[in-house]
């Protein structure tokens, strides 16, 4: 479009307006009248007609961003777990009235239309939340800014429960289509694999020729991401993967019809699939085929068609930071070398002056075995280049730490970005703090964990490199939009500023001492219990016990978060009551919510599901527990089933050993909506508690240090199973079979082996520190005033937990906060 196009105007905002659009969508867009549409073509009119009204914002975004070439940030990840769209663009276009109004003249209600959506899943947990948090984000401050992806076809698994174990369906999230995401197949970039490199045929310093031998074509797809009605659309592109021809034609000729058929569906199975992993790397060749698709496109993108075509690139690093999600994207680095090197012939000194300049990485993990490392052998076979890119970096970067640290070799070894053993690696997490001009952990704690342990040496080398960028959620998604009966009070408390300055939420903090303010908030919880217990007894035909506590652990199942810990509460409850210990109306009638995905291949992990759904069935069916303890675990927590859940909360449990869990965001998500935590000291968890103050959270277990020193002492898990009558005979219960039918082997007896065996997470060290804390939580809920004083503080405490502020801290502590060289 011309800079003179007049622009489009944003339709109407009256019901009127909307109407028209709505029925012009269904007519027009799908071809069919209201009386015979299915409920699918009126969520597409639906979503269609909101999009109108984003769209000339967006258009007027592209051409400010075209004209104005401001600094942009491009969040590169490998994930970008959404949520459901239509409620998102229907609060940020400030449509929510209209559009149910619109609906309800025509005789449609909007609730049911909503739940037609299918959300795209594409992502594991955290790391993609973020991802989606921060884009909302970067488009509500307002921030020049593109998210880069992969747009999967089939994202995470959908989770069934068969005899209470994980089964995987597929997810195939477009098999309606989406009325999201805009197309534009004829527009294309090629993206190489393979093949040998030869010598240069440009006279360039470190240059040579790549010689690849296949490619697939990546398509873009945007999404909008609407800014919270700050007028901003900004540009979420997902590149998807198709063959390069249709068809080989000499092997079409010659018969191979199904050949070359082969030859495009292998092409296509590069953005085929979601690797279904949280926090563990895959080693897998198509992975790495997905990581290098999808930065090359990227980059490309950027270069080629973002850029004006007579840009000076010696002056990207004023104009792009590329923003490392982790370390999955990480093959941008030897690639932006190889465009200004082999393409633009850079001399090497030269492209790495810049290359240095534009990469800033987030590490999201200290588990040393969740940090990518990919066989040099198949890099080498994959992207034979990019293997000798970073061999030369290596080389550079390591005559560097033998200047720093003279005969130092050990030291040497371990910094090098390629690994010895057991095999030659190449190790992305070094080539990110290498090549990146900050690197940033993901809560305070973390930060000072990677400092201290897993990137010490290179802290060392460079300790301003290092910095601190906490995490955050978006409060438009998980308070305005999950929660808006609390939205509602906390407006009619202190006005609505907060939906974009959360820190005013502080501005509550009177009113927790406000009876009839607290007993509002009793009531939206209670109306949100209600909704929940309503939702899951429709859904999964599960029932809550009465109006008691929800106490929820949501999350990926791994073992360093502790589901078994939760599990050894539970089942020690039970014990107590059933052997005359524990009286059972001393005990809080409570419902333990379980949500969580096991990857398919963590045979651990999957049988902890079992577990806690043997468990379950066992306690849910004694009816003498009836009204008192309830365990419910909905299979395929996703986003909407979270936004269901986390308004319902009382309890939120975080409850990982500390010095594991990086950050977690689902803590942040309960913290807002009034829940208290029982929580280690373990990452952010240390920040909320340190805001919310201690009486208003429930810490115990060992703190970092104090776990670190166990583990070198030699932990042994027998020990605390022998010296604790509880906790041995709660292990012994789940040993026997007793919820298992009667069956030892399976998944009871495996992790009652693991946990009195090994126990890597140290449950049992910090069983008895959590059962007293959650005796301090029962009888802090016996006073249910004083309870929901401290949920009120923990909302009023939380502002600081806000993604907006994440990315204020972005901006100021990396991408803009060190001057860039004009001239270079
Ligand atoms: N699994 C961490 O484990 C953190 C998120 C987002 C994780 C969480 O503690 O909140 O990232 N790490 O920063 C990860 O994916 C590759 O590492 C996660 O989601």
């Amino acid at each position: 479009m011309s800079e003179n196009t007049p622009p489009l105007a944003v339709p109407e905002h009256s019901v009127e307006s909307f109407t028209r659009s709505f029925l012009r969508e269904l007519n027009y867009g799908r071809g069919v009248d209201l009386d015979r549409a299915s409920a699918n073509d009126k969520y597409f009119a639906l979503s269609r007609a909101v999009r109108h009204y984003l769209t000339t914002r967006w258009l007027e975004t592209l051409r400010n961003q075209h004209r104005d070439q401001a600094k942009t940030v491009a969040y590169l990840s490998a994930e970008f777990l959404l949520g459901p769209q239509l409620e998102n663009a229907l609060l940020a276009a400030d449509l929510e009235d209209i559009a149910r109004d619109a609906l309800a003249n025509l005789g449609e209600d909007i609730e049911e239309l909503r739940a037609v959506e299918v959300e795209p899943g594409l992502g594991n947990g955290g790391l993609g939340r973020l991802a989606a948090c921060f884009i909302d984000s970067l488009a509500t401050l307002n921030v020049p800014s593109v998210g880069y992806g992969i747009r999967y076809e089939y994202g995470i698994f959908k989770q069934t429960f068969v005899d209470g174990k994980q089964v995987e369906k597929p997810d195939h999230w477009l098999h309606l289509g989406s009325p999201w995401e805009l197309p534009h197949p004829e527009y294309s970039v090629p993206v190489w694999f393979g093949g040998h490199t030869e010598e240069a045929t440009n006279s360039a310093e470190g240059a040579r020729t790549w010689v690849p031998s296949w490619h697939v074509t990546a398509k873009p797809y945007n999404y909008m991401v609407p800014g919270y009605r700050n007028g901003r659309v900004n540009t979420l592109r997902l590149w998807s993967a198709r063959a390069r021809h249709d068809f080989d034609l000499r092997e079409f000729n010659a018969g191979e019809y199904t050949e070359a058929v082969r030859a495009r569906t292998f092409a296509e199975n590069i953005s085929k699939v979601l690797y279904p992993e949280d926090s563990t790397p895959q080693g897998k060749e198509l992975r790495l085929q997905q990581q290098y698709f999808f930065v090359a496109a990227s980059l490309r993108d950027f270069l080629d068609h973002v850029l004006p075509e007579d840009y000076d690139l010696h002056n990207l690093p004023n104009r792009i930071t590329w923003q490392l999600n982790d370390t999955h994207p990480v093959i941008a680095v030897p690639e932006l070398m190889r465009i200004l090197v082999d393409e633009k012939g850079w001399d090497w000194a030269d492209a790495w002056a810049v290359t240095q300049k534009v990469f800033a990485y987030t590490c999201h993990t200290l588990l040393p075995e969740a940090l990518e490392v990919w066989p040099v052998e198949l890099l080498g076979r994959l992207l034979p280049r990019h293997l000798e890119i970073i061999y030369r970096i290596n080389e550079e970067f390591l005559e560097e730490v033998r200047e720093a640290f003279p005969g130092d070799e050990l030291r040497v070894r371990r910094m090098s970005i390629i690994a010895e053993e057991p095999g030659r690696a190449v190790r992305m997490a070094h080539l990110a703090t290498v090549a990146g001009f900050k690197v940033n952990g993901v809560a305070e704690l973390h930060s000072e964990l990677l400092k201290d342990k897993v990137l010490n040496d290179f802290a060392e080398m460079w300790p301003d490199k290092f910095t601190n960028v906490t995490n955050g959620v978006t409060p438009r998604r998980f308070v305005r939009l999950a929660n808006p009966g609390l939205s509602e009070l906390i407006t009619a408390g202190i006005g609505d500023g907060w939906i974009t300055d959360l820190e005013q939420l502080r501005n509550l903090e009177p009113l927790a001492d406000d009876p009839e303010f607290r007993r509002a908030f009793r009531d939206i919880k209670g109306a949100n219990k209600h909704r929940l217990a309503q939702v899951l007894k429709d859904r999964d035909g599960i029932e809550l016990a009465g109006d008691g506590m929800v106490d929820a652990m949501v999350k990926r199942l791994h073992e360093y978060k502790r589901q078994s810990l939760k599990l050894l509460h539970i089942v020690s409850l039970y014990e107590g009551i059933k052997s005359g210990r524990i009286p059972l109306e001393s005990v809080t009638p409570r419902t333990f919510v379980f949500g969580a995905k096991a990857a398919p291949g963590y045979v651990r992990a999957k049988e902890t599901i079992e577990l806690i759904n043997a468990i379950g069935r066992t306690i849910n069916a004694d009816a003498s527990l009836e009204g008192r303890l309830k365990v419910a675990f909905p299979p395929n927590y996703n986003v909407t089933l979270a936004e269901m859940l986390i308004p319902a909360a009382d309890l939120s449990e975080q409850i990982s050993l500390a010095g594991k869990e990086a950050s977690g965001t689902g803590n942040m998500k309960f913290a807002l909506n009034g829940a208290l935590t029982i929580g280690t000291d373990d990452g952010a968890n240390v920040e909320i508690r340190k805001l919310v103050g201690d009486d208003h959270f429930f810490l115990f277990g060992m703190s970092e240090p104090e776990a670190s020193d166990l583990q070198a002492e030699g932990y042994d898990p027998g020990a605390y199973y022998e010296s604790d009558p509880q906790l041995k005979a709660a292990l012994n219960l789940i040993g026997s079979g007793h919820f298992t039918g009667g069956d030892r082997d399976g998944a009871a007896g495996s992790i009652f082996a693991s946990l009195t065996q090994r126990d890597r997470f140290m449950a049992l060290a910090d069983f008895r520190s959590y059962m007293d804390a959650q005796e301090r939580v029962e009888s802090a809920y016996a006073d249910y005033e004083s309870w929901s004083r401290s949920a009120i503080l923990n909302i009023a405490r939380s502002g600081f937990f806000s993604s907006d502020r994440s990315i204020q801290d972005y901006l100021d502590r990396i991408w803009g906060a060190k001057p860039i060289d004009q001239n270079h």
